[in-house]
């Protein structure tokens, strides 16, 4: 029916369950899991699920999830019951246990198996990668990364980033984690802060004192000291508002290129919150699906395993875009996807490949005045270079 067949020696899987997408955080809360059902359908709208292994996910299982979590905090997730906290009272609550039931990370029906499913469906595609089934794995529902060890945070429980790299360290001697999404990804590096087999780092909107989670400066580099192999290992590139595509590019493509070229990452996991777009609900910056993409096309061409996860992402439709244009990019159709649009589509020239690339007036809410400056940008590579010294692969 599709144009579009499955590239000869390489492989795409892409890894979702339906049912997680089900979950409500609740009314006001940013966080829609049913995002991932509008990406889903773009995606297959195009007829890319021809090209690709298409999964359905299973649950993590307990034993898994304890790689990573405390089994105090998994037993706490696993037998919490949503209570009705009146909405005044909530936010005053002074002992919130593993940070659970605040606003931000809201006890919701069937808690638990969303986190699972969130991190099977890592885990199934971390696992198809260290057996070469695939080239690239795509979990759009995970990429929670501010979960902790022991506690929830910012509408992460489970990290189910850390939980697939471990299993990827089984088999790989060194991992690149790359975040781009607008938050830093604090629980992946903190989980990190101690080997040298993974490098995190994260590209983010920083600001202390008013934007999540405030930590992540130029010179945040992990626990400094003689004894830790990991010092070095973890590196944040801290931004300010309105950051443009053509930056961006600039920096990923120096940063990631001098990482590469030193770590000489044997794979590499890629955090795409699609909240670092313009427009969207909760970001800051002004990147477009294409500079968003050049991320993901970037980490394609150094040929490694590549993992890609989801993330944040809050103006819904820009999720869908994003998130279906790198997987055309992953797959490789992103140049002639207008060919591959299956003949019965309803509303086929609804589907055009400008569909994915809203114009930055077409994109919700004003685009924001660029706080970066190009002597800024020069002092972060400089200071990444620096760090870079003390690495040796
Ligand atoms: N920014 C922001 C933001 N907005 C909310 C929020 C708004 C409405 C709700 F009903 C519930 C929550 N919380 C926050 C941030 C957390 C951002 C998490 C980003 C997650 C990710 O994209 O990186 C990965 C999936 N929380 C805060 O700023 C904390 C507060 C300090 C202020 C907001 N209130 C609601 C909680 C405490
Ligand atoms: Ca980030
Ligand atoms: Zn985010």
């Amino acid at each position: 029916e599709s144009g579009i067949t499955k590239p000869k020696g390489y492989n795409v899987s892409f890894h979702c369950n339906p049912e997680m997408e089900k979950h409500h955080f609740g009314m006001t809360h940013p966080m829609k899991p049913w995002r991932l059902t509008l990406s889903k359908s773009l995606i297959y709208s195009y007829g890319m699920s021809f090209a690709m292994d298409n999964y359905i996910s299973r649950a993590a299982t307990y034993e898994e999830l304890a790689t990573f979590h405390s089994t105090d905090y998994l037993d706490f997730l696993g037998t919490v019951l949503p209570e009705p906290v009146p909405r005044d009272l909530e936010n005053q609550n002074p002992d919130l246990k593993f940070n659970l039931g605040g606003s931000d990370c809201p006890l919701f029906d069937g808690l638990y198996d969303y986190c699972s499913m969130s991190a099977g469906g890592a885990l199934d595609a971390a696992r198809k990668l260290v057996s070469h089934q695939s080239d690239i794995a795509i979990a759009w529902g995970g990429g929670l990364h501010h979960a902790h060890k022991a506690e929830a945070s910012g509408f992460c429980y489970i990290n189910d980033i850390v939980v697939a790299i471990l299993e990827l360290l089984r088999y790989h001697p060194r991992v690149l984690y790359i975040d781009i999404d607008v938050h830093h990804g604090d629980g992946v590096e903190e989980a990190f802060f101690s080997t040298d087999r993974v490098m995190t780092v994260s590209f983010h909107k920083y600001d202390p004192n008013n934007f999540f989670p405030g930590t992540g400066a130029l010179d945040d580099n992990g626990p400094k000291s003689e004894q830790n192999p990991g010092s070095h290992h973890a590196l944040n590139v801290p931004l300010n508002d309105g950051i443009t595509d053509e930056q961006y590019a600039m920096l990923f493509d120096t940063i990631i290129g001098q990482i590469v070229e030193k770590f000489r990452p044997t794979a590499i996991a890629l955090q795409c919150g699609a909240d670092s777009l313009a427009g969207d609900r909760l970001g800051r910056f002004n990147l477009q699906v294409q500079g968003h993409g050049a991320c993901v096309a970037f980490c394609k061409r150094m040929n490694l395993p590549l993992l890609l996860f989801g993330g944040g992402g809050y103006t819904p439709r820009n999720v869908a875009r994003a998130w279906a244009y790198e997987t055309a990019l992953a797959v490789g159709v992103d140049d002639k996807i207008n060919d591959y649009i299956p003949s019965h589509t309803p509303w086929r020239d609804q589907f055009r490949h400008d569909t994915l690339f809203p114009t930055l007036e077409q994109i919700l809410g004003e685009p924001r005045v660029n706080r970066n400056t190009q002597k800024r940008l020069q002092e972060m590579i400089q200071h990444v270079t620096e760090q870079l010294r003390f690495v040796q692969a």
